[in-house]
């Protein structure tokens, strides 16, 4: 099918993609203010078959969120809470490593591990908790905490950012995920999410996780109070410590979910935009190998969507979400193997299950775990 243009401002930016130019912060914000969808994600689906081919990327996946308790109340978030809340929970180890063997447990190769900045778990906790994980379940990558929960750890712990991650990673942690980058913008971040690190120290966290051989993923909320420059600023300083580390592996937008949080006046973001923001990351960040379409936030029917608009990942099972669903998330918790190769097929794509990384992951189907 040919490229139509129905905006002419994206005229320079078809031809910078097509030669395989950078684009600029001028090209993201004119994309952001473009309407011509189909133009935009033309030429996103062409960066993302040049990367991936046919493929689309989906994991079979276990989310554990230990503890939601939360000195930080970010506006923007309806999961975590004070100590005293009645509805505050916190696991034992124990409630840990049980929690991870429910649920798919023969078939997940990634626990995906996040909490709240609990102010009395110390970091030989968190490590202790790794230890038992990994001697249980020693064939399951572990992704675990945000930029944000090692920022805290660090502080708490009068440790530095090195030292700290070197102890995780000494403990068994794989890799770090790619939540509380938020907007990196100070204006932005005071009003939904003050007490949080800086957009500079997420930065600085993730430059020390890459010099240290961990790989992370980024993320980007939007759908709030941000303006499109923000956003493009954002991914700019994310392309920019690519260039210096290459240990970013997928960048997954995150559209706001306002239910329940003190933001709730804001609207929730719509499909299209929810698109375009998969389509204009897979233009800029052209260091990114991936782009995750995370269903969960997205619902199953637009990740399936954005596999033709740029995105080439659509995340797993996933089995147990809170975050967005306590922000009023109406998708389902956890998606079966099944169901993700059928959304996946029916968009005309190739599906591969990969591990963390990316690496293709072989079942014996009979017994249905991971063959090494
Ligand atoms: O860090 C919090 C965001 C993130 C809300 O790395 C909210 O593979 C919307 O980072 N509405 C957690 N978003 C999710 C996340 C993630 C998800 C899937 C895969 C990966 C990965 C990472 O969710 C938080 C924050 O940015 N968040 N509250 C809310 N009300």
């Amino acid at each position: 099918m040919p490229l139509v243009i129905d905006d002419p401002k994206l005229e320079p930016i078809a031809g910078k993609v097509l030669a395989s130019e950078r684009l600029n912060h001028d090209d993201g914000v004119a994309l952001y203010r473009s309407h011509d969808i189909l133009a935009i994600g033309y030429l996103a689906n062409l960066v993302r078959e040049r990367k991936s081919g046919n493929v689309t990327y989906f994991n079979v996946n276990r989310h554990i969120n230990p503890t939601n308790v939360c000195v930080a109340a970010c506006r923007l978030c309806a999961f975590g809470r004070q100590v005293r809340d009645p509805k505050a929970y916190t696991m034992s180890l124990e409630q840990v490593w049980e929690t991870a063997g429910t649920g798919y447990a023969e078939a997940v190769s990634e626990f995906h591990i996040v909490g709240g900045l609990h102010p009395e778990l110390t970091l030989d906790w968190y490590c202790e908790m790794i230890r038992g994980l990994k001697e249980r379940y020693p064939q399951v990558h572990l992704k675990a905490f945000t930029m944000v929960e090692i920022g805290y750890l660090a502080r708490r712990t009068h440790l530095s950012l090195e030292k700290t991650l070197r102890r995780l990673k000494e403990a068994g942690v794989d890799s770090l995920p790619g939540g509380g980058a938020e907007i990196f913008h100070e204006r932005v971040r005071r009003i939904i999410c003050d007490h949080k690190i800086s957009g500079e120290e997420w930065l600085e966290t993730a430059r020390t996780a890459h010099r240290l051989g961990l790989r992370s993923n980024a993320t980007m909320l939007y759908g709030h109070i941000e303006t499109e420059e923000d956003r493009v600023d954002h991914l700019l300083k994310l392309r920019g410590l690519q260039d210096e580390s290459g240990g970013f592996v997928t960048f997954i937008p995150l559209a706001f979910h306002p239910a329940n949080t003190p933001l709730q006046h804001i609207s929730p973001t719509t499909g299209f935009d929810d698109i375009k923001n998969i389509a204009i990351a897979r233009l800029l960040l052209d260091n990114f190998p991936h782009i995750k379409a995370y269903w969960i936030m997205m619902t199953p029917k637009i990740a399936q969507v954005a596999q033709r608009f740029g995105a080439d990942d659509i995340d797993g099972t996933v089995v147990e979400e809170k975050i967005y669903h306590d922000a009023g998330a109406a998708t389902a918790q956890s998606l079966r193997r099944s169901e993700l190769l059928r959304l996946i097929r029916q968009a005309g794509r190739e599906p591969v299950e990969r591990d963390t990384l990316y690496r293709p992951v072989s079942r014996d189907e009979a017994t249905f775990t991971v063959l090494v």
